[in-house]
């Protein structure tokens, strides 16, 4: 392949409601989709990551940016101004279903103070006629000089894929900055390292040392609506992956259990653990696995 590989963070800001999760879900996949519930306390965080083999697109939650009703809104709103002044490019999503209102005046006020290219998306056509959505092109088009406007259906998928091409075209060449099945950065998932992790110590004593690490692999909700985990216990030596697995597969299945049942209780849903123990030597000396593994550094 002669082209270059393009990476580029996108802030994704709109009022509530007007589709912003559900277009998440529709581009990264239903595994972000468990986390997204309990990830409203943070303010700029990065809600997913798609990667592809030409590009990486980091896309970044601004929940801060709203009419602000107290000091602590002060603040949020300036946080997320900085956010739009780091990132690459900027989705307006609007719900085509409501009328220009005085939170988008106070958002294009705001994105009246930055530079990047600002996409305006039309969420949710599936609901007007064409020519509804034509005034309301016109009507925008006026209040703000966007990049460009891209109407979508983000529940049917409409279109959907015509605005990442039009995102992947305009993005400049740039490094690959998570690995490629890194989906998103929600707590959760070092959370449920931890709870295996916890649940491997506990077993083993002192026959592990806490060198362990455990690999967060994949979650994803399957058929019957189980959110099906995949994680791996790295360990340094042979010997100790023979005690993790035990007889049998004893020591493995008690881990198991336990954690799934910790999962499941702090996810509030049924959970399907894969665990898979593996040997890596001297894992912990080399730094470029230390971010697979989840350490920030
Ligand atoms: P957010 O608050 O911006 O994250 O909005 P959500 O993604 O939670 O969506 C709010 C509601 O709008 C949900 O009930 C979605 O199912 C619905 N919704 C989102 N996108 C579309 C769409 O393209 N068409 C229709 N008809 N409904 C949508
Ligand atoms: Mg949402
Ligand atoms: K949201």
């Amino acid at each position: 392949m002669t082209n270059q590989f393009k990476s580029g963070f996108i802030a994704i800001v709109g009022r509530p409601n007007v589709g912003k999760s559900t277009f998440m879900n529709r581009v990264i996949g239903q595994k972000i989709a468990i986390m997204s519930d309990k990830a409203q306390t943070t303010r700029n965080k990065i809600q997913g990551v798609l990667t592809t083999n030409e590009y990486q697109m980091i896309f970044i939650d601004t929940p801060g940016i709203h009419k602000p009703k107290h000091k602590l809104g002060d603040f949020m709103v300036q946080t997320a101004e900085d956010t739009l002044n780091e990132v690459d490019s900027i989705i307006f999503m609007i719900n085509a279903d409501e009328g220009y209102g005085r939170g988008d005046q106070y958002i294009i006020d705001l994105l009246q103070k930055v530079n990047q290219p600002v996409y305006l998306v039309i969420n949710k056509v599936d609901k007007i006629q064409p020519e509804k959505l034509m005034q309301m092109i016109d009507q925008y088009k006026d209040l703000y000089t966007f990049a460009e406007i891209i109407p979508i259906s983000a529940l049917e998928g409409n279109n959907v894929n015509h605005l990442l091409e039009v995102l992947a075209n305009q993005m400049s060449e740039g490094p690959q900055y998570y690995p490629e099945d890194h989906i998103t950065d929600h707590p959760e998932r070092f959370i449920i390292s931890e709870l295996i992790r916890e649940k491997v110590l506990h077993h083993t004593k002192e026959e592990i040392p806490h060198s362990i690490a455990v690999v967060l692999e994949s979650i994803e909700r399957n058929e019957n609506d189980k959110l099906h985990v995949q994680a791996t216990i790295i360990t340094e030596r042979s010997s100790q992956k023979g005690i993790l697995i035990g007889k049998q597969g004893s020591m493995l299945k008690k881990i198991g259990h336990q954690s799934r049942r910790d999962i499941e209780a702090l996810l509030g849903s049924k959970v399907y653990l894969e665990l898979w123990v593996k040997v890596k030597k001297d894992w912990r000396n080399r730094q470029n696995q230390l971010h697979e593994y989840g350490f920030r550094l």
